[in-house]
């Protein structure tokens, strides 16, 4: 198998680049697969591990966090059985949930956009963005390991980043984060307890970006941010040379790192891939945390902005080949490893040199162990805590499992083959991802391999077709495909939870901040949420409709407002029972949302048009669901 890379890799030579280039556009070097299909049934028959088939009646012992991409939302798996369990809307508009419509979700969607943007949305009569692209979900750590308290994740196209709540997975913080543009790269900090997230503004702009320097690409820059996980605001940012890609962070808390694949700072695709290096940009937090302190720094909508180009103090930039992407750490503590992408080689970097390599005591380079050439096109690499690692080649369509020590001593010059297998995948992977995987308790597990094409996997439903996201045991000695999973677009990015890492709620809790804003209403109207069904008036013309809902009615049979009047509509449900979800849909007035049992929710629109409205439950709750309905009569006014 390893011969069999080399000679690819060899024939390529110097032709590889542009060959890779070719294929990233167009998938351009895949072998069909069609052969394989058998193939992996027998690989599957003779499975020599794990079940990897959970029967009707047991539950899954890993969680899975997908992201979805351009759909914007995250999605919950079970692992092994890859069984969909939930969506989690957050950067885009959920119909089924209200996500986008309710007063809950908007406040949470549009409180920390910056003043530019909010001023935006007002100009073009919209409450908040309609569209996200979430690459990265990532939960939170302590002592470097999952904690259960938050998954975090990444808005690229419209640079934000947002806080999921893992006690009810509803998301409860959105921050647009200044200054910088379009957020892709997201890690956290692993130890002591997670306080800063890390990540990447990905795409160079001028600073501020508001029409100057626009033709002038020397001045644009590329932006670093750490934000505190707690507050959710950016805590300080650094300007770095080159653009950044993704991110990881060690185990000590002290540094973390960045890919950068234009460090030419070219404007289109030559410009970018024309040299032959770019780098990986280390961060030292500490320093970072002492420059803001002494004030070396300049202040930009609230936030430090250090230098942190070539000669700062606060970064180092390690030279590796070429138009790197993903970065991920080992659960050893103490290896890196950058994928080349445009080079066949992945680079392994030694984090304990980190500390002399701020010191200068040693070079950049001086900090690589390891370069193993693995084959073309690696993305992402996972681990399985044995000291082996399974990097994502895009181009070859497969996954390769190769081990460290023996990249290292190869590295050295003894004659030892690092590469141990090599598995075809279908068909194009961009992140793979192990059991519990980047943390320090790595099992060796499962592997899933995140794939951009799926063609002939699966019925065919049209030009557009699922992705694939392949589950490998990679318990034994090799890697065993044993699941093909479709998804739809654009899972990038997965984490794989073990189970008692995480203990959601059954029901919420009445005392929940989530709807602080109708306990407050409901306390300046004196109204008992968890009783009170009626209507109230304000002196201002508002209408407050506050209401019940216990299988199978709504504490309000019909309620009347006036045409023109603003109606907002808190539904309190006061089921107790776990998994009893209310949902409330105002016929022909766009209104629809989600109550889950002892949750409140509220929505606020006009009565513009006059009528019979009726509203009814859209969760089914009830043997009675379908008479769980009641009617908003809106009386016409004079005109
Ligand atoms: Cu490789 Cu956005 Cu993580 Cu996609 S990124 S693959
Ligand atoms: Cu309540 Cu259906």
């Amino acid at each position: 198998m390893a011969e069999d890379g080399f000679s690819r890799r060899d024939l390529l030579g110097g032709s590889a680049k542009l060959a890779a280039l070719a294929g990233l556009g167009g998938a351009g070097l895949v072998t069909g697969g069609q052969a394989l299909h058998s193939a992996i049934g027998e690989a599957r028959a003779q499975s020599a591990g794990q079940k990897y088939e959970v029967l009707p009646g047991q539950l899954d012992e890993y969680y899975a966090f997908f992201s979805s991409g351009q759909t914007g939302e995250v999605r919950i798996y079970g692992l092994p059985s890859m069984r969909e369990l939930l969506r989690i809307p957050v950067f885009n508009r959920d119909s089924a949930s209200g996500w986008g419509q309710t007063n809950e979700s908007l406040r949470i969607l549009t409180a920390d956009l910056t003043e530019r943007t909010k001023a935006r949305l007002a100009r073009m009569g919209a409450k908040t963005w309609l569209n996200g692209d979430l690459h990265h979900p990532h939960p939170t750590f302590t002592n470097g390991t999952y904690d259960g308290r938050y998954l975090i994740a990444n808005d690229k196209a419209n640079t934000r980043v947002c806080r999921i709540r893992l006690d009810v997975m509803k998301c409860d913080k959105i921050v647009e984060i200044p200054n910088a543009n379009d957020i892709h790269g997201l890690r956290l900090q692993k130890a002591p307890k997670t306080g800063y997230i890390f990540c990447n503004g990905e795409h160079e702009a001028p600073l501020p970006n508001d029409g100057r320097d626009l033709r002038d690409p020397k001045k644009y820059v590329s932006i670093f941010n750490a934000i505190d996980v707690d507050t959710m605001r950016v805590s300080w940012q650094v300007i770095v040379d080159g653009n950044l890609d993704n991110v990881d962070a060690d185990y000590t808390g002290r540094f973390c790192f960045s890919t950068c694949y234009n460090s030419e700072m070219g404007m289109n695709t030559a410009e970018m891939t024309a040299a032959q290096q770019d780098w990986i940009v280390v961060f030292d937090v500490q320093r970072i945390e002492e420059g803001v302190k002494k004030g070396d720094f300049k202040e930009m909508n609230g936030v430090p902005i250090l230098n942190g180009r070539h000669g700062s103090p606060y970064a180092r930039y390690i030279p590796i080949p070429n138009s790197p992407h993903g970065i991920n750490m080992a659960p050893d503590g103490k290896h890196v490893v950058a994928n080349g992408k445009l080079s066949p080689t992945v680079t392994v970097i030694d984090v304990t040199r980190f500390p002399d390599l701020f010191a200068d005591k040693i070079k950049p380079r001086d900090t690589v162990v390891a370069e193993p050439q693995l084959g073309l096109g690696p993305l992402h690499t996972a681990y399985d805590g044995k000291g082996n690692a399974f990097t994502t080649l895009f181009l070859d369509s497969q996954v390769v499992k190769w081990n460290i020590d023996r990249a290292i001593r190869a590295f050295k010059g003894e004659k030892v083959d690092p590469i141990i297998q090599k598995l075809d995948v279908h068909y194009q992977p961009g992140h793979n991802h192990s059991s519990m995987g980047q943390t320090r308790e790595a099992d060796g597990k499962w592997l899933i391999s995140l794939n951009k094409f799926s063609k002939d996997r699966f019925l065919n439903v049209g030009p557009l077709k699922p992705e694939n996201d392949q589950l490998i045991d990679i318990s034994g000695d090799e890697m065993k495909i044993v699941h093909d999973g479709p998804s739809f677009a654009e899972p990038h990015d997965a984490t794989i939870v073990h189970r008692s890492k995480i203990n959601p709620r059954q029901v919420w809790d009445r005392n929940d901040p989530m709807w602080e804003q109708a306990r407050q209403w409901a306390k300046e109207d004196g109204v008992v949420l968890e009783s009170d069904s009626k209507v109230v008036r304000k002196a201002d013309g508002k209408v407050r409709v506050y209401m019940t809902a216990l299988a199978p009615s709504f504490g309000l049979e019909e309620f009347t407002v006036k045409q023109g009047e603003e109606v907002t509509i808190v539904v309190t449900n006061i089921d107790d029972v776990e998994d009893l979800t209310h949902g409330f849909t105002l016929s022909n007035y766009g209104v629809q949302f989600e109550i889950g049992p002892q949750a409140t929710a509220s929505v606020t629109f006009v009565a513009d048009e006059p009528g019979v409205h009726w509203f009814y439950c859209v969760w089914f709750c009830h043997a009675l669901h379908m008479e769980m309905r009641g009617r908003m009569l809106v009386e016409a006014q004079a005109t």
